[in-house]
């Protein structure tokens, strides 16, 4: 077949959109979507699910040190595959299409390759990668930090997390810690799809989003410890109340975002109090706070601000904070070969298409460490996401996948860096 005939390539909507269901039965949750906390017995449930799908579709499957899996499908030549994936956990309120969609409709690219008996120039590799997610072991997207060097394996393994489990013991426990070696071999190149997760291609009517960067993010979390005490015989001003200084950091975070203006959002979303009793002052509080910006600069100073006013806080009250970074990730560009293509693609399909960047973490920010990178959006309803009530037409999942797989198409004509390097 042709390159031209490949343009008229198509994936199979209705088997995308069945294993879409398929696998958000898999912990199922009120609401239609899905509990598939990262190294839970769930998790373990998706990961048996897509492998054999990936063994049924003949890919030669390996598995790294981190749990990372990713599947390969021969090309002409041997060498760097294009890439594709993205991840199979959710946070504990998961939709049913975040990550997953970017896994499925790499498979169907596989499989429309097979069906049509296609032989691409360079291999395709369709992946997972563990532990996107980071909200039981932090930081989000470890599993592909640990993939392109960013952070060594043995660390990775000792993380605790949330709930007090070590991250090794549990890749062990649901029997995914592989034999590949980590850091993996870095594709020649990377496109993610995945769902939008924000307003902004449902509020234009724009079908497509090629992605061209994820902006910067930083976790840190708190420890405030004060003096527990009892709640009807300490008078206010001999209380040092860990509580009292974590609702004014939730209110300065939200003042922080609004005064900064622009792009800058701040989130606490855990927070913990301990004895977390009616009628006890607490005795500490627990809590993170998320900060994100398109600008490092941006960024740094709203993690200044925030620390400023903890410290401020904490004196006034009498408390003591302890601060650990759980994850900090610079803004990324991607590569714009790999943006335009994208762009370019989906106007050839006959869909609308827009650049922006991402709001939301993704693997692809990893993978853009170590090869020419981008994403492809749908859009989101409402722009929900992290919620069960995510959803998105499937009439843009499928367009998303077959943007997906001309993209695919397009990048394996292409001569990139890494091609004919002896490896
Ligand atoms: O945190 C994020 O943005 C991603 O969902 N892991
Ligand atoms: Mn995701
Ligand atoms: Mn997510």
């Amino acid at each position: 077949m042709n390159a031209e005939q490949n343009t008229a390539l198509r994936i199979d909507g209705h088997r995308l959109l069945r294993r879409i269901e398929d696998l958000a039965a898999i912990g199922p949750i009120e609401g239609g979507g899905s509990c598939r906390l990262a190294l839970t017995d769930e998790d373990r449930a998706g990961r048996d699910l897509v492998v054999t799908w990936m063994h049924d579709l003949g890919l030669d499957v390996t598995i790294d040190g981190i749990g990372n899996v990713v599947g390969v499908r021969s090309g002409r030549t041997d060498g760097p595959p294009t890439m594709t994936g993205s991840h199979i956990d959710t946070v504990r309120t998961g939709g049913r299409y975040d990550g997953n969609l970017g896994v499925l409709a790499g498979l169907e690219v596989v499989e429309t390759l097979e069906r049509e008996g296609i032989q691409t120039e360079h291999p395709v590799a369709v992946g997972f990668f563990t532990d996107e997610e980071g909200a039981r072991f932090p930081p989000d997207m470890l599993g592909s930090l640990v993939y392109v060097g960013g952070m060594a394996v043995e660390e990775a393994l000792d993380v605790v997390g949330i709930d007090g489990t070590v991250l090794g013991a549990e890749l062990d426990r649901i029997g995914y810690r592989g034999t590949s070696p980590c850091p993996g071999p870095s594709p020649r190149a990377f496109v993610e799809l995945h769902v939008e997760q924000g307003p902004v291609l449902e509020a234009e009517g724009v079908t497509i989003g090629a992605v061209t960067g994820v902006q910067g993010i930083s976790w840190t979390e708190l420890t405030i410890t004060g003096q527990s005490n009892h709640a009807g015989t300490t008078p206010m001003d001999l209380r040092h109340d860990p509580g009292y200084v974590a609702a004014a950091v939730v209110a300065h975070v939200r003042e922080l975002a609004l005064r900064m203006g622009s792009r800058q959002v701040g989130t606490v979303g855990r927070l913990e109090l301990h004895p977390n009793l009616v009628n006890v002052v607490a005795a500490s509080a627990t809590m993170t706070v998320d900060l994100r910006n398109t600008d490092e600069a941006l960024l740094q100073e709203a993690e200044a601000d925030l620390a400023r006013f903890v410290a401020d806080a904490a004196t006034v009250e009498g408390v003591t904070v302890a601060e650990r970074t759980l994850a900090r990730f610079e803004p990324v560009t991607f590569d714009d070969r790999v943006v335009d293509t994208v762009a370019a693609v989906a106007s050839d399909l006959g869909h609308t298409v827009r650049r922006m960047p991402s709001g939301a973490g993704h693997d692809a920010q990893m993978l853009a460490r170590v090869c020419p990178t981008g994403m492809v959006f749908v859009p989101s309803h409402d722009g929900i996401s992290h919620n069960p009530a995510e959803h998105t037409e499937p009439d843009d999942l499928v367009a998303g996948a077959d943007v997906l797989l001309q993209t695919i198409l397009t990048l394996d004509r292409m001569v990139l860096e890494s091609d004919g390097l002896d490896r």
